[in-house]
């Protein structure tokens, strides 16, 4: 194969030829929002939910994307098919577009409008198996009154302190508290516990509406297993019997360890494997065809 395509503002670019100007917003403030989404066996996988988010995402920062949902998803089939990509991951970004030095978003006309596709496989590679360390970060997630954690901007500063202290701490994956002491997610994925056969998730005030969450809620409704949504704290993570993660680059992960503490018995739980399990059909199964 070539070199990849990249879709920008509906031409096709070879990568190593798709640049934007040092004048975009996108680039100059993070004044933008963008997607991960997945594609499974030559099926984009709820790709109508992903650009819902992203389009609700726009409004909230008063960006108006000047092409309609239909048009976006033709995009993003037509940016795979050009790459002949079955399995894959697809970066939309949507940004402010071209203005000047200041940050008056007025000055921006054009949102730029961006779509890109690789291949890709397991994000944590054997420690689905094994299971992550996890560690929560010192670094609080961005106020819900300062910059709400369901956008999911171009701004992801917050996160990637939160990576960095990870990542300083050995932890495979960063997990945030907000500002009231109350579990959010992960630096790039939600959290659930198992406690006694039933799983929590914090409501989502706090943390982004992950698509990969809610999959994972109607897998659980599915299956009968006891479920809530409700406020967390570190009491109930480190006396969980099962933590995983979810989202689109991690699908769903085993936590088994969590600032050094065991979770359970420090194996991925049965619960956490049923829910694998359940992910993996429905992935294979549903989806929109790229190649009709
Ligand atoms: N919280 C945050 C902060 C995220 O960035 C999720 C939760 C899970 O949402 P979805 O809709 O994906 O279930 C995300 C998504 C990466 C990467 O490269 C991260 C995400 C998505 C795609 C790629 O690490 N995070």
């Amino acid at each position: 194969m070539g070199e990849l395509l990249v879709y920008i503002n509906g031409e096709f670019v070879p990568e190593n030829e798709a640049k934007i100007s040092v004048f975009d917003h996108g680039f100059l403030y993070g004044d933008g929002v963008f997607e991960g989404i997945r594609a499974y066996d030559g099926k984009v996988f709820k790709l109508y939910e992903h650009l819902d988010r992203l389009y609700d995402c726009a409004k909230v920062i008063d960006l108006e994307i000047p092409i309609t949902k239909e048009e976006f998803a033709e995009a993003i089939l037509e940016t795979l098919r050009r790459n002949g990509l079955r399995d894959a991951y697809i970066r939309p970004i949507v940004t402010r577009g071209i203005g000047d030095l200041g940050l008056d978003p007025r000055k921006c006309s054009n949102p730029s409008i961006i779509i890109i596709s690789k291949p890709w496989g397991k994000l944590y590679g054997d420690l689905y198996e094994r299971g992550l360390k996890a560690v929560t970060v010192t670094i609080r997630r961005n106020a819900i009154d300062a910059l709400p954690p369901n956008i999911k901007s171009l701004n992801y500063l917050n996160n990637i302190l939160a990576k960095i202290e990870a990542n300083a701490k050995g932890g495979d994956e960063a997990i945030f508290l907000d500002n009231s002491g109350y579990i959010s997610e992960g630096s790039g994925d939600n959290v659930f516990v198992v406690k006694n056969g039933e799983i929590t998730t914090p409501p989502t005030i706090n943390n982004l509406r992950g698509i990969t969450r809610s999959v994972v809620i109607e897998i659980i409704k599915n299956l009968k297993i006891p479920f809530k949504e409700a406020n967390l704290g570190l009491y109930d993570l480190y006396s969980a019997d099962e933590v995983f993660v979810t989202g689109t680059a991690a699908e769903i992960a085993p936590v088994t360890v969590i600032d050094g503490r065991k979770i359970g018995d420090g194996k991925p739980g049965e619960i956490t494997r049923r829910l694998m399990d359940a992910f993996r059909e429905i992935t294979k199964r549903e989806g929109v065809e790229i190649y009709k």
